[in-house]
């Protein structure tokens, strides 16, 4: 047997044995035996600078699309990178990090025409550019160079004149208004916020406060927690998405903290309780969602929210689930390169793979604290 097998093992029969003398009513997150490893702090600075390894072209200052580094990731992946980079700073206080902060906005500036909002070829959708908004709020946050800010609000205002449907509510996910989906939709809140944060100007929780509702309506089951993918014709269209699930966990979380009223914290527990008993299997682990439409990102989304819930709303209960998925997904990492991989439960591919795919576990590194 070998080393790696035999810690499984090991692992295996230490945990029947406690739970065993436990004797206790436990969820099925509970039950499932530890994983061989425990994800550390250094993990989570080795994660980081692997992905920046294989994935970052220092050139352009934003990353490839796959480990072929022959192609540059689509745009709005970029920004959630962005964020990455903005969360292990955060975590580690590194200045090499808060100059890659730096750096990765003048990659977006040189490869999206000066982030010049009215491009319609270098944007398309909506959502794009709202991820971008998001990412560029916070890098101002961090940096407080006011360039950041500006942008973002320029942002804001060419998607809300846009995309607004101020008959009838709900932001609209293309320029054609052919649907309202929740990637848009949730998003925009958490915007908004942001930029109410930033500037004190009570307008943007006026238009969170109205999307999020308009969305939670016409995009959420109320009973389950449950995100719609879009809304069609006033046809709820249903696909589960980690991501739609996580903007709408991080927009309720940021309304419960703006406001102080409880059912925006229900809401968001309510957004967690679908995933955890719908989207995840018997242990609790993630999705592995698609390696088309660059899905592999999505997960990275739904951390990034989900300890936003944790942190600022103080919901540590999550935590151990987190810290599974991330030990899960570390723990079957390519030993070789340190990659992980969008199905936390297999063995990292050796071959090519997806910055996508490979981002999840890494922001889940940035944003979940290990466990003692
Ligand atoms: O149908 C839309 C969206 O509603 C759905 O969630 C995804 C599922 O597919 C398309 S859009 C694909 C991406 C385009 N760029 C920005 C992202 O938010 C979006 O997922 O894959």
């Amino acid at each position: 047997m070998s080393k790696v097998m035999l810690i499984l093992a090991a692992g295996l029969v230490f945990n029947t044995a406690c739970s065993k003398s436990n004797n206790r009513a436990v969820t099925p997150v509970d039950t499932v035996p530890l994983p061989a490893v425990s994800f550390t702090d250094k993990d989570a600075t080795a994660a980081f600078n692997n992905f920046n390894t294989y994935f970052y072209n220092p050139t352009e200052q934003l990353y490839y699309a796959t480990t072929e580094k022959n192609s540059t990731g689509a745009i709005w992946t970029q920004a959630v990178f962005w964020d990455m980079a903005m969360n292990a700073y955060k975590r580690t206080n590194d200045p090499a990090l808060l100059q890659k902060i730096k750096d990765i906005y003048q990659g977006g500036y040189k490869k999206y025409d000066r982030y010049n909002w009215s491009n319609k070829t270098v944007w398309f959708i909506y959502d794009d550019m709202m991820w971008w908004i998001i990412s560029l709020a916070r890098a101002f946050e961090i940096t407080k160079d006011s360039t950041y800010l500006t942008t973002s609000i320029a942002g804001f205002q060419h998607v809300w004149a846009g995309s607004y449907d101020a008959a009838n509510g709900g932001m609209w996910w293309d320029f054609n208004h052919s649907g309202k989906n929740s990637c848009i939709n949730f998003p925009t809140v958490i915007g908004a916020l942001l930029l109410y944060k930033l500037t004190g100007d009570s307008a943007y929780l006026q238009k969170a406060k109205d999307v999020y509702s308009w969305a939670l309506a016409n995009l959420v089951d109320g009973g389950t927690g449950r995100v719609a993918d879009n809304n069609i014709n006033g046809k709820k269209g249903w696909s589960d998405y980690t991501y739609n699930q996580g903007t709408f966990i991080g927009a309720a979380t940021m309304l419960y903290k703006a406001t102080g009223q409880a059912a925006y914290l229900d809401q968001a527990k309510l957004g967690v309780d679908y995933t955890q008993k719908s989207m995840c299997d018997q242990d609790g682990i993630l999705p592995a969602e698609g390696d088309w439409n660059e899905q592999g990102v999505l997960k990275a989304i739904f951390g990034h929210y989900m300890l936003m819930l944790v942190q600022d709303a103080g919901q540590s209960q999550y935590l151990p689930w987190m810290r599974r998925n991330i030990n899960t997904a570390w723990g079957n990492r390519d030993a070789a390169r340190g990659l992980t991989y969008r199905n936390y439960k297999v063995p990292c591919p050796t071959g090519t793979i997806q910055s996508y795919e490979a981002s999840s576990a890494v922001m889940l590194m940035q944003v979940c604290p290990p466990g003692k």
